[in-house]
């Protein structure tokens, strides 16, 4: 096999306070409307005002296959629907498998869980990374004024299970408090 035959390697520039991703091959945006069922507060949904963007992600051009590594940035806006901070959607990989966490820029947790309920909850600054090991639903959210910025690496056959998050929820919540943030 020659070196033709392989897959070129890949730079990207990432914006460590922004979260851009240059160049990117896919950009998600979640808004309000996309992700009702997973606030509480159905009234607050209701009094949201233009369906405000939730969060954005940025993706490398990397195949999802086994074998390859694909990254995203995310950047999670500052908010709250009711007392409850903005957040993503949260799943399960299709494929139990690892991924790598690593805060960016902003205050931010993620909260993970078992299938069988148990939870764990991890502040992610700057600089501090998390490993989320296979069989654990992650959810990232905001708990600051500013942008919650984070990278994330997963498996590219991983794939991503948003419909028993959407049925089942998880079990805490991270809810505004004088404190900052409480999980609830
Ligand atoms: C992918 C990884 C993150 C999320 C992103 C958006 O495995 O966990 O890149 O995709 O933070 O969250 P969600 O729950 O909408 O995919
Ligand atoms: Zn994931």
């Amino acid at each position: 096999m020659t070196s033709t035959d392989l897959q070129l390697p890949l730079a990207t520039s990432l914006h460590m306070v922004n979260g851009d991703m240059d160049p990117h091959a896919l950009v998600v945006e979640r808004r309000l409307s996309h992700m009702t069922e997973a606030y509480a507060d159905s009234a607050a949904v209701a009094a949201a005002a233009d369906d405000p963007v939730i969060y954005r992600a940025f993706e490398a051009d990397v195949p999802h296959e086994a074998s390859q590594l694909v990254y995203r940035t995310t950047i999670i806006e500052p908010g709250r629907v009711g007392a409850e901070f903005y957040m993503t959607k949260g799943h399960h990989h299709v494929v139990d498998s690892a991924e790598f966490y690593l805060g960016m820029s902003g205050t931010g947790v993620i909260v993970m869980q078992t299938r069988t309920g148990e939870v764990r909850v991890e502040e992610m600054p700057p600089g501090r990374a998390v490993h989320v090991p296979p069989g654990w639903a992650h959810r990232s959210v905001n708990v600051g004024a500013e942008p919650f910025v984070f990278l994330a690496v997963f498996f590219g056959n991983a794939g991503h299970d948003y419909a028993s998050i959407e049925r089942d929820g998880f079990a805490v919540r991270v809810l505004a408090s004088p404190e900052g943030y409480r999980v609830v």
